[in-house]
């Protein structure tokens, strides 16, 4: 153990020589976590080839810590037996957006910017969940669309940002999405397009004409870090770090080939899959990990689980576990080609199992509304065009519409994050037996499409399986699901 009296805080021992070639939108943990150590890598082969400038656009707090420690943070890599620190360095700028627009807007229309990536959540988009349209309704949307100079949205800066581009004669940089999102980079296209045509439609042609916006799938388990988990971890390293992130081993980044052209590095040299199409990962992963995880969130914290962990330890969720996968969720996917998915969810269990990552199912839980529709509902769409089981599918729907009352099933009050959540307390205030809340929630058109609302199957299912676990709670719903 290091002695914490000797210590200094993290700092650059030679600062970042060249202006930033990356943009990151939306820095957080996952972000850091995860990209940074593919870009550490290429910076071991080639010294600064990538110099990040990371942005954060609603919160301050990651910004103020990382300026102060030039950036840099340690990454802690916990396996199920080891505990491996390594302190990561091609951030070179941290940005608060709100505190100088004008600054990040400059700083994406540089020219030596070729490559702008995104972290912003699904809700970051702005989209309509049901459709994954730009929602032009939305009230940040609306606000950007009156204020170039200073917008809030990820996807106001990319547009403003690319006419100065395109008014300077420079190229558009490349935009990579890495959030869990379904064709995530023609999703991002087609919103910054849509924002486009609202401001010029010759901007739009020229962004459809010149941009590029390769889809991308991105797999690590990032875990929220806590000030306990902070003090814990500053005994294995040897300087003062309050921006540290912790990840399991595991790590994919598959990415469109289109990525290749305009960027200066090489990112299939440091393990980048790039792939002509990405969609069956996506959608694998999407429907294989996001959507048990989500499973896992809802149902596992009602029923008392704070952890996956915790939660897959029982032997009832491993059941259901492998039953929903098997009979539920691959039937629905197609595999990439050469892919082992036995082999894949297999490791997947063995991920959720390990003890030293500490995922809580409540930052799972959080934004349900933008997450089920990719995750479960897509699911649901393709088993009951092929006749297939739904039921557990609808454990997890029935699962998440508790979840969303603010009370698990011991009469505990939570506070549910989600864009919708007004809107769902005064559902469970309005309506009190199952077969009105599922009227009530199918009636949500921007989450559920038109295929399930209309599905008298879908209704009278999950209807069938909110009753059960309405009334006998949740472990009792699964195994009888499981009989
Ligand atoms: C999780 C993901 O928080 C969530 O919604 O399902 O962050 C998940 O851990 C990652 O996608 C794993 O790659």
């Amino acid at each position: 153990m290091i002695k914490s009296n000797s210590k200094i805080a993290l700092s650059r021992v030679s600062p970042c020589e060249k202006s930033v070639n990356v943009v990151h939108l939306g820095l957080g943990a996952f972000y850091r976590a995860f990209a940074c150590h593919y870009f550490q890598k290429l910076n071991a082969i080639k010294k600064n080839s990538v110099r990040i400038m990371g942005v954060s656009l609603r919160t301050p707090d990651l910004i103020r810590v990382l300026a102060r420690q030039d950036g840099l943070f340690t990454a802690f890599e916990k396996g199920p037996s080891q505990l491996r620190p390594q302190v990561l360095d091609s951030i070179c700028e941290a940005v608060f957006a709100p505190d100088s627009p004008s600054y990040l807007l400059e700083a994406l229309a540089s020219p030596t910017v070729s490559l702008v990536t995104l972290t912003i959540t699904e809700k970051g988009y702005c989209l309509v969940p049901s459709s994954g349209e730009l929602d032009l309704t939305s009230e940040d949307i609306i606000y950007d669309l009156e204020h170039p100079k200073a917008p809030r949205t990820a996807i106001a800066f990319i547009v403003y940002s690319l006419n100065l581009r395109m008014n300077r004669g420079l190229r558009p940089f490349t935009c990579i999405s890495c959030d869990n999102l379904p064709s995530n980079g023609v999703v991002l296209s087609n919103a910054v397009l849509k924002f486009a045509k609202n401001i010029d439609e010759g901007l739009c042609n020229w962004i459809s004409e010149f941009g590029i916006f390769p889809s991308s799938m991105v797999d690590r388990i990032v875990p929220a870090i806590s000030h306990d988990d902070i003090d814990y971890l500053s005994d294995f390293i040897p300087h003062i770090d309050l921006a540290p992130v912790v990840h399991e081993p595991y790590s994919l980044w598959v990415i469109e080939s289109a990525v290749e052209t305009n960027i200066e590095f090489n990112l299939q040299e440091v393990g980048v899959k790039l792939v002509p199409n990405v969609e069956d990962f996506e959608r694998l992963k999407l429907r294989c990990l996001n959507g048990t995880h989500s499973a896992l969130a809802y149902l596992g914290y009602l029923a008392g689980f704070k952890t996956i962990f915790e939660a897959v330890s029982q032997p009832v969720f491993e059941t259901f576990l492998n039953k929903l996968w098997n009979n539920e969720i691959l039937p629905s996917v197609i595999p990439p080609p050469d892919f082992e998915t036995s082999a894949y969810i297999e490791k997947l269990f063995e991920r959720y199992k390990n003890p030293n990552i500490r995922h809580l199912t409540k930052q799972i839980a959080m934004d349900g509304s933008q997450k089920l529709p990719q995750r479960i509902l897509g699911t649901i769409i393709d088993n009951l065009n092929s006749d297939r089981n739904i039921e557990l599918l609808c454990e997890v729907v029935a699962a998440w519409i508790r979840y969303t009352s603010g009370k698990d099933e011991f009469g505990n009050n939570f506070d549910v994050i989600d864009p919708k959540t007004q809107k769902f307390y005064e559902l469970h205030k309005k309506e009190k037996n199952a077969t009105h809340l599922v009227e009530g929630y199918l009636l949500l058109d921007d989450i559920f499409p038109l295929a399930l609302r209309r599905n008298d199957i879908f209704r009278t299912t999950l209807e069938e399986v909110l009753v059960r676990q309405i009334h006998g709670g949740t472990l009792k719903s699964l195994k009888e699901a499981l009989k």
